[in-house]
């Protein structure tokens, strides 16, 4: 399979991230030689993103579209399918709507003019809205600035001035947000997070996409500590036909890891994702236990894992920013997905995960379901949070 990838898309060295490169770099004692570490180069999936049918790389596809099936609506016309998907992203973004633009709509209804109750009313929502002080802050000091200069008079003008930067904070710091596969040996990809933040179910949704887009997919249950952690990712692996190498309750999670790299190797997977048990980013020895799992994987294949994916819990708000900054100083996160934006009021907090974290969100958790896994657009996401209040 892998040589499949080599043969159509050859080596595209120069695209390997910085999060990457710095893995490579980490060759240990017993790892594969300098040579058979230089062939690992990475190369981007080539996943169909939802929406636009293209590939999410910059190589250009050469697999015709329809041998890549997505995820959702598979019967619907390209055009009708991304408007649907487009709907059901701003619909199921409803609470963070209501809390965010649409208490902006309310407060600038009737107001003819920018005045300084207006600017502090405004803060107060967009904190609320778990948008965070400082990227309150700054976002006001724009409006503020627009406003002495007689730049910005009107409060729809201010509402666009919202919007844009908003918008400005999302994407600059968000790209490059596609995952970045080897041209040769697994991709590994270990997830972590906090209890119940929706590891498990993130996983079966990415072994999901990644079995659509024809990639071969292997499970790890490196979450010995519960019976049903393992039971769990099983029936995913069921869901997905997928297989899930496991141990019995209380295994070292290493020790699985370290097995499942074998079974990975000789089976030729191309993609491998390891579930990890939840833990909190405060109890140290337990971030200790994730170190030994990130070497193990090291010691095995060179590079990996690929990718750390960190999973955050929208509905916990500001706390997000705080668990993924200890989980970043422990295992070096290279990628976030947020999940849960469809039940949350607190969906601000996207914006101020790009602005204070500065690692790309890969994926959106919007539901439950098998295709409730969205790429994450900003530009998809910017419009659908402000869409509705706009059309009225
Ligand atoms: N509404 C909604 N629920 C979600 C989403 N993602 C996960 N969940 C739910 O969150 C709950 C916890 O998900 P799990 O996948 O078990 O979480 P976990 O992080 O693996 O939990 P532990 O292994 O116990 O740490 C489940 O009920 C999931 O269905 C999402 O995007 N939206
Ligand atoms: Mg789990």
């Amino acid at each position: 399979m892998l040589g499949w990838f080599k043969k159509k898309f050859g080596k595209k060295e120069d695209q390997i991230p910085a999060s990457d490169q710095e893995h490579t770099g980490q060759t240990e004692p017993d790892q594969p030689t300098p040579s058979r570490a230089a062939e690992i180069s990475p190369q981007p999936i080539p996943i169909v993103r939802e929406d636009t049918q293209e590939t999410s790389t910059s190589i250009e596809p050469q697999l015709p579209p329809q041998s890549l099936p997505d995820l959702t609506e598979q019967q619907a016309s390209p055009g009708k399918k991304e408007t649907s998907l487009f709907q059901r992203l701003s619909e199921r973004l409803a609470k963070t709507k209501e809390s965010l633009v649409y208490r902006i709509d309310t407060l600038f209804l009737g107001k003819k003019e920018i005045d300084l109750e207006l600017l502090d009313d405004l803060e107060e929502i967009l904190i609320t809205a778990d948008i965070g002080v400082n990227t309150a802050q700054e976002l006001l000091d724009e409006a503020r600035r627009k406003v002495k200069r007689q730049e910005l008079s009107d409060p729809q003008t201010l509402k666009k001035v919202i919007k844009e930067k908003i918008r400005s904070f999302i994407t600059e710091s968000d790209r490059p947000a596609e995952l970045v596969m080897p041209a040769q040996g697994p991709f590994i990809i270990m997830v972590v997070g906090v209890n119940g933040v929706g590891k498990t179910t993130t996983i079966g949704k990415i072994a999901h996409k990644f079995t659509n887009a024809g990639q071969s997919v292997l499970l790890v249950a490196a979450d010995t500590f519960r019976a049903a952690a393992v039971a769990q990712l099983k029936i995913w692996g069921e869901r997905n036909k997928v297989q899930v190498v496991s141990q019995k309750e209380g295994a070292d999670p290493s020790a699985v890891v370290f097995d499942a790299m074998d079974v990975a190797l000789a089976k030729g997977y191309d993609v491998v994702i390891v579930d990890t048990a939840g833990r909190l980013h405060t109890q140290v020895n337990l971030m200790e236990e994730l170190k030994k799992i990130k070497r193990v994987m090291g010691k095995k294949i060179a590079g990996a894992p690929h990718e750390v994916m960190l999973i955050l819990d929208a509905t916990t708000g500001q706390n997000a920013i705080s668990q993924a900054k200890l989980f970043n100083a422990t295992v070096d996160i290279t990628g976030l997905t947020l999940t849960k934006l469809d039940g949350t009021a607190k969906g601000g907090i996207v914006v101020n995960i790009c602005r204070e974290l500065k690692i790309p969100i890969r994926f959106i958790g919007i539901g439950e379901q098998l295709e409730d896994l969205r790429d994450f657009d900003p530009d998809e996401f910017v419009e659908a949070l402000f869409q509705e209040q706009e059309n009225l």
